[in-house]
């Protein structure tokens, strides 16, 4: 999978990259992060990729200049067939695991990161295929949303995990939270390790974690175990 950046602050992605699991799966070649400063595409003398809005009010606009040229230029030099592109916005639809799977199974991802306002409407008319939010929340650009749709998505594409690290069970599978994990010591701060978790049964191991992912799924996540119900 290539993922392909627009930001107007690049540097934002190069220490995140560079660690732990991210970093094996470039190393690996599972991924390859590519960045593009959208400012150096700027056709304007001062390198300008902002300006007032038309009908007034506050903050500035994203101009499409900057945006379309970083984009044509993405697409000529990777040979991108069927560009999807990614707007991270507030207005977008919610991100989540099943989405996640979905832009895991794609060749290139192209993400648009907005900053100011937003940006002009018409770049999001003419390339934008996926407009995608993190939460209801609003965030002062794109990147931190756009990090996190590269880390969901690939550790979701084969290889990228060890076995030990699989999501084989871990939470959204099935619409359940996770089951609690311990590890030594068996008592900590006299808090002790449930007993089924020493008992080497493994079907009330697994018994006991399957309970538990309802019970906590169905406290603090009522939407999910709806869903998991169905
Ligand atoms: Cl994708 N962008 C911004 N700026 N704020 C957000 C967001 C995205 N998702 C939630 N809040």
């Amino acid at each position: 999978m290539r993922f392909h950046i627009m930001t107007l602050f690049p540097e934002i992605f190069n220490s995140y990259m560079s660690e732990s699991i991210m970093k094996r799966a470039v190393e690996k070649e599972k991924i390859e992060v590519n960045i593009y400063n959208m400012r150096d595409f700027s056709t304007n003398k001062h390198k300008k990729v902002d300006d007032y809005p038309f009908g007034g009010g506050a903050g500035m606009v994203m101009t499409p200049q900057p945006i379309y040229d970083t984009y044509m230029h993405i697409i000529n030099t990777h040979n991108i067939k069927d560009p999807r592109v990614i707007y991270l916005t507030p207005k977008g639809k919610v991100h989540n695991q099943t989405m996640a799977e979905g832009f895991s199974k794609l060749d290139d991802v192209i993400l648009l990161c907005g900053h100011y306002e937003g940006i002009d409407q018409r770049i999001i008319d003419l390339i934008v295929t996926d407009e995608v939010s993190i939460g209801d929340y609003v965030l002062t650009g794109g990147e931190l949303p756009a990090l996190i749709l590269i880390d969901s998505i690939s550790r979701l594409i084969p290889g990228v995990l060890s076995q030990n690290e699989s999501f084989e069970e871990e939470s959204f599978k099935d619409n359940l939270l996770e089951y609690p994990h311990y590890t030594r010591p068996r008592e900590f701060m006299d808090l002790q390790v449930p007993d089924v978790l020493l008992s080497g049964n493994h079907k009330n191991i697994e018994n006991w974690r399957n309970d538990e992912s309802i019970r906590i799924t169905k406290e603090r996540r009522p939407d999910l175990y709806k869903k998991a119900c169905k």
